[in-house]
């Protein structure tokens, strides 16, 4: 550490242990920049550009320290000098640069790439305000501006600047840096392009901006609302921004490596993150074509680099642009896209295989899946349901073509970091080979019956649950119990992940201890999610949750048995926190609907037990955890195709001839419900559960109710319910993300290392 003294000492003249936390987080940036530097970067003759409109990097102090290997290091030296890393990673800002699942996949992709020391970058947009900060105000969220770049940034400002052309005027980008460190190897880059002219100045009463000034306003916020025109047309504008400058680099450094343009796929694998960037395909074209390269050969060359992974099956996040909203924003690709289009229908004359349908809309996905040549979803069902109907009539045309790739996470942020006592205890018993190689992790399960480790693995959540206490207090303002169950639910708020049905537990819990049933074990119900600005049921449900959160705090026959509480802004840093402390995970989005989910798979590493629905990747929890090791509750995914098919159903039918079940409905506007709450947010969310319920909230209650009460009640048998943890750890190893790079090297990129 004498490096990092002396540093210390060179920028504000004293030492250590007189410095403040903001000024050894400024030391430590600048030593962290320099060892990543001399590690120096995977090169090789072919690259993966990881393009994505969304990177959730989280804050990165600790995790480049962990995986240059000097965390420990560091934490002692400060720790010597009287100084807490924790303490000073508090002074970083986070990123917000991602919704949520994609954006996060994508993060966790370049710590894999990076760490199996394969050549690949990540290029994305350089969000000043990323997306925006939550903040409760009268049991409503808000949304203010989370500007995360100071003085002291991850952010290398580079001399790469490149010319995008717009209708009516061009713009100037430059590009950024954020150096991601490989797990005990060299680094790769994730490159963000910026327009040096964002005005972060415009931005008033909250989030909202001038949106049609797309000059000041590229970079200020990611996915800016898309609820208007401007809206949409300013994701237009953003995502050409990304992928014209991403094109324009990739010929450079394939040509700058000798690569003759005809032979680009020897140089360059695209991968594109859910559409956000599929005009890269087009925009190929169209600089191929500028360099004399015929239409017909750019277009098969194209096809040999560009591969496409689909994130979703909801039906309103699959994008189809208005072709007039393409004319007014880069006309010059119009062209280009209708050619595709005609040469498609040349060989495929069916409208819903159309890259432009009779509407006029452009199908971005359609113009992937027929100008890439590898389509993947992200879990077994995921895939399935890909293949045989979301788009089975591209699996009909392109068998060859589709493939899984089940989603992983990193286990130096998800466990190394986020749980450092579980990972010592796991290193204890088998050694660190799973640092390397997460399948390792199996080797705990022959501490099964081993009374002392499971002991071991019980005090541990216990200190965990201690840590997140702290958290929920200064994050919150409530004190929650840490030896009550916790119970928890984080991820975007969206009607199909169902909140609302995890809320109508509550409610009935609530009901039933009012009546005098005392549960054994008091519970603590904890949510994080943040709501899209404009989506208003969402925005119900959180208020929903927040009434509920005071109306049983301030019950006294209720509140020693039952917390809720809804953590505000939650994020990276927050999910950080209280994965590790959690009991039960729940997962319990209407099967069919959650394309993977990672955040099960995390709360499995750190020894939560799955409460879900035979939905995306808790598929494939249940089939290596086995039965006796989560709780799977709820229609398959099958029987809500069924239902979708026939469109029978019916939640009036159900909330009518259920005396319970409208009894918890029509609590949320009981008299005491509407005392603290909004009356028309309450009653618009009571309707909309009644007479519409598009994610059949109602028809998967009961056995909720049910298996949960089960989980609840299992809980209680400490051995029994520590053998199911350890179970979770030592079978969580399939989802490293190391495990999923891998498959998309062999199966997709062929890079060599
Ligand atoms: C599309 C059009 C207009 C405006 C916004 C969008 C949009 C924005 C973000 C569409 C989708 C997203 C993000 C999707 C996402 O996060 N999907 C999640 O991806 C994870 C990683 O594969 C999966 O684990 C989750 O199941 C999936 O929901």
């Amino acid at each position: 550490m004498e490096a990092l003294k002396t540093m210390i000492n060179d920028m504000f003249h004293k030492d250590c242990s007189s410095c403040t936390n903001e000024e050894i987080y400024t030391a430590l940036l600048t030593y962290t920049k320099e060892a990543l530097e001399e590690k120096g970067y995977h090169n090789g003759k072919k690259k993966i550009y990881y393009i994505s409109a969304e990177f959730l990097i989280g804050k990165l102090l600790s995790n480049n320290l962990i995986n240059l290997g000097i965390y420990d290091q560091v934490a002692d030296y400060l720790k010597e000098n009287g100084k807490s890393l924790a303490e000073i990673e508090e002074v970083e800002p986070e990123p917000s640069l991602g919704n949520g699942g994609l954006g996060r996949l994508a993060a966790c992709f370049l710590d894999s790439i990076a760490t199996l020391g394969l050549p690949g970058e990540g290029i994305g947009l350089n969000y000043h305000l990323g997306l925006f900060k939550q903040v409760f105000k009268d049991r409503l969220q808000n949304e203010t501006p989370n500007p995360w770049i100071t003085n002291n940034t991850w952010l290398t400002p580079t001399d790469v600047t490149y010319t995008v052309p717009f209708h009516g005027f061009e713009l100037e980008s430059k590009m950024y840096d954020i150096a991601v460190a490989g797990y005990q190897n060299k680094a790769i880059h994730l490159h963000l392009f910026d327009i040096d002219i964002a005005d972060e100045s415009m931005v008033h009463d909250g989030i909202a901006f001038n949106k049609k000034d797309v000059l000041h306003n590229l970079t200020l916020f990611l996915y800016p609302d898309d609820s208007d025109d401007d809206g949409r047309k300013l994701r237009i504008y953003q995502q050409y921004f990304m992928v014209s400058n991403a094109a324009q680099l990739i010929l450079d450094e394939a040509v700058a490596k000798g690569c003759n343009l005809h032979d680009l796929a020897d140089y360059a694998v695209v991968q594109i993150n859910d559409t956000h960037p599929s005009m890269i395909i087009p925009e190929f074209i169209r600089l191929l074509t500028a360099k004399g390269i015929d239409f017909e050969e750019a277009s098969d060359i194209v096809a040999k680099v560009c591969a496409y992974t689909n994130h979703t099956i909801l039906a309103e996040a699959l994008e189809k642009w208005p072709m007039s909203y393409l004319e007014e924003v880069v006309p010059h690709l119009v062209p280009i896209i209708k050619q595709l289009d005609e040469k498609v229908k040349r060989k495929y004359p069916q409208e819903s295989v159309a890259i432009i349908d009779s509407n006029n809309l452009v199908h971005m996905a359609h113009m992937d899946i027929h100008y890439g040549y590898s389509i993947n979803g992200v879990a077994t069902l995921h895939t399935e349901i890909l293949k045989n109907s979301e788009l089975k009539q591209f699996y009909d045309i392109y068998p060859e073509k589709f493939n899984n790739k089940t989603n992983g996470i990193t286990f130096r942020r998800w466990l190394m970091y986020c749980n450092h006592p579980l990972t010592e205890l796991i290193t204890s018993l088998i050694g660190d080979g799973f640092k390397k190689n997460a399948f390792e992790l199996e080797k705990l399960l022959a501490y099964k019956d081993d009374q002392e480790v499971l002991n071991k693995i019980l005090s541990i959540k216990t200190d965990a649950k201690k840590v997140c206490k702290d958290f929920i207090l200064s994050n919150t303002g409530v004190e929650i119990d840490e030896n009550s169950i916790f119970d928890i639910q984080i991820k975007r708020l969206h009607e199909y992940k169902r909140q609302q049905l995890n809320a109508l537990y509550i409610i009935y819990k609530y009901l039933e201890i009012k009546g005098g049933k005392k549960p054994e074990k008091p519970v603590t119900f904890i949510f994080g999610a943040k709501a899209a600005p404009a989506y208003v049921i969402a925005k119900d449900i959180i208020h929903l949750l927040l009434t509920l959160q005071d109306l049983i705090k301030n019950d006294p026959d209720v509140a020693p048995y039952m917390k809720v509480v809804m953590v505000e802004n939650y994020n990276v840093s927050a999910a950080e926190k209280l994965i590790p402390a959690c009991d039960i995970s729940e997962q319990i989005s209407l099967a069919s609907k959650e394309a993977s989910g990672t955040g099960n798979m995390k709360f499995m590493l750190n020894g939560a037990v799955t409460l879900g629905t035979m939905d995306g990747a808790n598929v494939e929890i249940s089939d290596l955890v086995g039965e006796d090791n989560l709780y799977i509750f709820g229609q398959s995914s099958e029987q809500v195709i069924q239902h979708y098919e026939k469109a029978d159903y019916n939640s009036k039918a159900i909330y009518e001839g259920n005396a319970d079940i409208k009894k918890y409905v029509d609590f949320i506007v009981s008299d005491q419900v509407l005392a603290l709450g909004h009356e028309e947010n309450l009653r618009r969310l009571h309707n909309e559960l009644v007479n519409k319920d598009w994610f059949m909230t109602l028809l998967d209650l009961e056995d909720y109710i049910k298996v949960k009460n089960q989980a609840l009640a299992d809980y209680t048998d400490r051995e029994k319910w520590a053998k199911k943890m350890l179970v979770n750890i030592a079978k969580a190893g399939f989802f490293s993300s190391d495990r999923t790079i891998e498959q998309y090297n062999e199966d997709i990129w062929h890079l060599t290392k």
